[in-house]
């Protein structure tokens, strides 16, 4: 009744989301430049960062782009394999619950 200060819940009700690994695979064919470029435009990291992330993908096989909330993971992976389809390379984004 009235507008007082809203009472917490007697037991805490949010829980943390589970969080997702994005990643980016190995292949022969994608050019390491493009590669660097979309870690930079998808996931906001400098000339530096993504070319060390790349490299490590380059030489381990796969490697981890960002760690997202389930719909902001899914839609990284989609813009990126979008994005890579359109500009026809093979590189591979998919993501993996933490
Ligand atoms: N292996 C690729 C090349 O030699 C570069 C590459 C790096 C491709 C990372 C995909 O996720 C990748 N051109």
């Amino acid at each position: 009744e009235g507008y007082g200060i809203a009472l917490a819940p007697a037991r805490p009700e949010v829980k943390p989301p589970p969080l997702y690994r994005v990643l980016l695979l190995n292949d022969d064919y994608t050019p390491m430049d493009f590669v660097v470029e979309v870690l930079q435009v998808f996931f906001s990291m400098n000339r530096e960062g993504a070319t060390q992330v790349m490299l490590h993908v380059h030489t381990r096989g796969r490697g981890v782009c960002g760690v997202f909330t389930r719909e902001v993971a899914e839609t990284k992976v989609a813009q990126v394999n979008e994005f890579s389809r359109a500009h026809h390379h093979p590189l591979m984004c998919t993501m993996e619950q933490a």
